[in-house]
């Protein structure tokens, strides 16, 4: 049999037989009149889970970003971030084309701002410079290997800014896969932000939607900025009925894909031609360094010849991201591919399964 390993990211995720049928019975209307009850249902637990007082639906987490960034911000302002997070690095200079901001990104080894680079990052009152208008976390730092900010760092962060008088917004993209692996509330990762996106169609396996969290004023700003976006939906109700299965189903199992990783990570290691940094894998990705003359363009190729697909992060990176679709079995059968591909001995973390 040939087995295919889908492992270029947790976006591959499928719905579940819950969601269908969710989806199949919802009771929808208008969200554009603000009259779908199930897109009521699910913003009202999205943003009780989250701690803030209200939460808007959105298609994506990138116009997630984007409104909310748009919403805390006017064009001229700096927006402080980490130089590989997703808005700096991913999402097409949405910040710059649409809201005329300037982003002001600042180098971590581990995608862990500290306090004091934010600190020093924050504009004078001077006629000649940009306000700072915003700082952006992102919870887990997707380019930077999946890695958490604690509750503690995330307040540290956040009483800088308030002390500068500019809100906080997160890119918890995947911030429950950052609370699982903690073993905290997420509301702890979220109380101290003031507005929070997070994706219900990565590791939470909705097919579909991010959710935008914050006050109630912020909320009603980024829903005028979704739909300038293009973002208003009709009977998105039939989308929100998987969100909830999300929400209600899909949190707690992320330890299971953080497990999965560990064991890909571990099962990896010692590859000729690859460093993977065992200590960065803290939750479902695991992130390889090639070294000369191997690229990871090369890397990629070969394993998708044997049925592992992953994806390319830099000329020299790749990343493998764990999720729902990828059991205990899978991640064997890819390093066991891996290493064969590549020539190395079986790996020792595979002889006792489980
Ligand atoms: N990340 C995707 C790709 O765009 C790289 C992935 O496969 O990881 N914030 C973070 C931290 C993300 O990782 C992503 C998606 C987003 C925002 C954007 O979400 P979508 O894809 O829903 O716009």
């Amino acid at each position: 049999m040939n087995r295919i390993v889908e492992l270029r990211s947790d976006t591959f995720t499928l719905p579940t037989a819950s969601m269908r049928a969710a989806m199949a019975a919802a009771e929808v209307g208008d969200d554009v009149w603000d009259e779908d009850p199930t897109i009521h249902r699910l913003q009202e637990r999205a943003a009780e889970m989250v701690g803030k007082a209200a939460s808007l639906f959105v298609p994506s987490g990138t116009m997630g970003n984007l409104c909310a960034l748009l919403s805390h911000t006017q064009p001229g302002q700096e927006v402080i971030l980490e130089v590989d997070s997703h808005i700096f690095q991913n999402e097409v200079a949405g910040a710059s084309v649409v809201g005329g901001l300037q982003l002001r990104p600042l180098d971590t080894p581990d995608g862990r701002l500290q306090p004091e680079q934010v600190r020093h990052a924050i504009r004078p009152s001077d006629i000649h410079e940009p306000a700072t208008g915003l700082l952006c976390l992102e919870n887990t730092h997707n380019r930077k290997g999946g890695t958490c900010l604690s509750p503690k760092q995330t307040a540290a962060l956040s009483d800088i800014a308030r002390a500068g008088g500019f809100p906080v917004h997160l890119d918890g993209a995947r911030v429950f896969n950052a609370a699982v692996a903690q073993g905290v509330d997420v509301k702890d990762l979220t109380g101290p932000v003031d507005s929070v996106m997070f994706c219900l169609s990565k590791g939470l396996s909705a097919p579909v939607g991010s959710m935008l969290a914050g006050s109630q004023d912020f909320i009603e700003r980024a829903r005028r900025m979704r739909k300038l976006l293009g973002g208003g939906m009709r009977q998105a109700g039939v989308l929100a009925a998987a969100g909830l299965c999300a929400l209600d189903e899909m949190v707690d199992r992320l330890a299971e894909d953080h497990a999965n990783a560990r064991r890909l990570a571990e099962g990896l290691q010692g590859l000729p031609g690859v460093d993977i940094d065992l200590s960065r894998v803290e939750t479902n990705m695991v992130f390889g360094d090639c070294r000369p003359p191997l690229t990871a363009a090369a890397f990629i190729d070969r394993c998708r010849a044997a049925g592992v697909l992953l994806d390319q992060a830099a000329p020299d990176r790749w990343r493998m991201v764990t999720h729902r679709g990828v059991s205990v079995e899978d991640v064997d059968h890819a390093v066991e591919a891996v290493r064969r591909l590549f020539g190395a001995p079986a790996a020792a973390s595979l002889r006792v399964a489980g």
